[in-house]
């Protein structure tokens, strides 16, 4: 089938005056790495809330674990992610109950029905509240500002009918939101019947999760869909790119969880990182008489002044001070007003922070960029395990000192990591918690894991949940893909 052997578009029938095919080029097999996702509970589900229908298709995609390249994907640096088994999956149905989308979730407990006008989905109901509906219609809103206006006319008595489930660990690390706004999207344009291309829709759902009011980067949806079973990759930007990689293969990679977690447009921490870095970007460049304003992220910095990743870290040694800045200092550097600096470089959760560490973020930036390079080159020239591995630490111990985006608990169960034997261990994703991703010998795995169980899961409370399910060692898995009922 066209997904299975990897090609680059998703050919998917056109829909006709509301018709459905149920036919479509595309039938992935399922089953195979549907990882314990209860696809009959979620048929079920979908019967009893959905007057008795039958689902049309279902659509699948993962989580992800990135080895490095962490807080860099919205500065345009590589990142270097793959895929895992876990996922999110929705089972679909169009109706011809006119624009309405009718939400479900297997977890009906923690996850509340929602029915809403399609046409009524706006930036600004979705900015109000990160609950899970709002990240579900981001790739609503998504998929529809992708389709041009005849194409919409086309659609305008089509509704839906979604069942949402999901076994990412969420609020963690591993991106189950940018799976959930991706596989909306997608099950709104398969429905749809618009064809799209692989790249184009980690772009549109990377933009849509903007909407839920963190500015990230790209990285999670653009491995989400682009995934290939077995391999790593390396995803650039500007324009979006991945290279496929295989990894080591006397290693494994273990994930496991802190237990803390961290829900990301529930607070401005993480805008105020992305901000950070554009406000030191900014700051470089008005020192060396660029255009700042142009200059929002800092590899645009680098690229316009031709510089090597080292001379970047030594502009910032001689450009940034280690104090924080406050905003009144930013805005006299630039020569602008507060109003003018929140247009031009804030966002609203961060207009009220009082302090911005530049020196600091930027450093980590420019050198998490030089090692994900390093990382790549040994991946491709046949590196050691220890020298991957050191790499992971040196990142881990910047997110932790210079990005400061660690938690207490993630750095009891990283020393528990080495303790155990890694070659290397970070966190992964965004952090303030989540998961640490671990890179071990194969057959020293399976004692590390239970090391692991041994000295921290068991001395804590895991909230009813199986630890085979809080530390467990991951393969990459394939990207998004759908399967249509027969
Ligand atoms: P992550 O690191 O997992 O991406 P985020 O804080 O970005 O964490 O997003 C987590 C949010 O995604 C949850 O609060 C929830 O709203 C939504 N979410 C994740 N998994 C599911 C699921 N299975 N069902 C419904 N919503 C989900
Ligand atoms: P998580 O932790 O999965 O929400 C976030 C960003 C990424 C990237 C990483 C840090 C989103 C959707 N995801 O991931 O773009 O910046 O943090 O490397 O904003
Ligand atoms: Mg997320």
């Amino acid at each position: 089938t066209a997904l299975a052997r990897g090609k680059k578009r998703l050919r998917w029938r056109r829909a006709r005056s509301g018709e459905f095919h149920a036919k479509m080029e595309v039938d992935y097999i399922w089953g195979t790495s549907s990882n314990n996702v209860p696809v009959q509970k979620l048929e079920q589900h979908f019967r009893e809330k959905f007057q008795s229908c039958q689902p049309e298709y279902y659509v699948k995609v993962p989580g992800r674990v990135n080895l490095i390249g962490e807080h860099v994907d919205y500065c345009g640096y590589s990142v270097f992610p793959m895929a895992i088994d876990q996922c999110i999956v929705v089972a679909a149905k169009r109706t011809n109950d006119r624009q309405t989308v009718r939400l479900t979730n297997l977890n009906s407990d923690r996850y509340e029905n929602v029915s809403q006008n399609i046409a009524d989905i706006s930036a600004d109901s979705l900015g109000k509240s990160p609950c899970w509906s709002n990240y579900f219609l981001c790739g609503v809103k998504g998929a529809r500002e992708y389709i041009n206006e005849s194409q919409l006319k086309a659609v305008e008595n089509i509704g839906f009918f979604f069942a949402v489930t999901g076994n990412i660990p969420e609020s963690s690390g591993l991106s189950s939101s940018s799976a959930l706004v991706t596989a909306a999207a997608m099950a709104t344009l398969v429905g749809y019947g618009v064809q799209i291309d692989r790249l184009q829709l980690a772009e549109i759902s990377a933009k849509c999760e903007r909407y839920i009011g963190t500015a990230g980067g790209g990285m999670d949806q653009a491995i989400a869909v682009n995934a290939k079973q077995g391999y790593a990759a390396r995803i650039s930007f500007h324009p979006l790119a991945v290279k496929q990689y295989r990894l080591p293969s006397n290693t494994k990679f273990i994930v496991a969880q802190s237990l803390a977690v961290k829900n990301k447009a529930a607070s401005n921490d993480f805008n105020t990182r992305v901000v950070e870095c554009r406000l030191a970007s900014q700051v470089i460049a008005k020192r060396l008489g660029f255009d700042w304003k142009q200059m929002t992220v800092l590899a645009a910095l680098q690229k316009r002044s031709g510089s090597s990743h080292d001379q970047m870290i030594e502009l910032v040694h001689r450009h940034l001070h280690v104090d924080g800045y406050t905003k009144k200092e930013v805005c006299e550097i630039l020569s602008v007003s507060e109003d003018e600096l929140n247009k031009l470089s804030l966002t609203p959760n961060t207009m009220n922070v009082t302090e911005f560490f530049l020196h600091q973020r930027a450093l980590h930036v420019f050198e998490e960029a030089k090692r994900t390079e390093r990382f790549c080159e040994l991946c491709e020239n046949s590196g050691t395990a220890s020298e991957l591995g050191r790499l992971m630490n040196d990142s881990h111990s910047s997110l932790r000192d210079l990005y400061q985006c660690s938690h207490p608990d993630l750095e009891q169960l990283i020393e528990i990591c080495k303790r155990g034997g890694a070659y290397g261990c970070k966190l992964t994703g965004a952090g303030w918690g989540g998961c640490v991703v671990v890179m071990v010998s194969s057959e020293g795995a399976d004692d590390f894991v239970k090391f692991v169980k041994d000295e921290f899961y068991a001395k804590r409370t895991t909230c009813g949940k199986s630890v085979d399910q809080l530390i467990f060692a991951t393969n990459p898995s394939e990207g998004a893909c759908m399967y249509a009922t027969p």
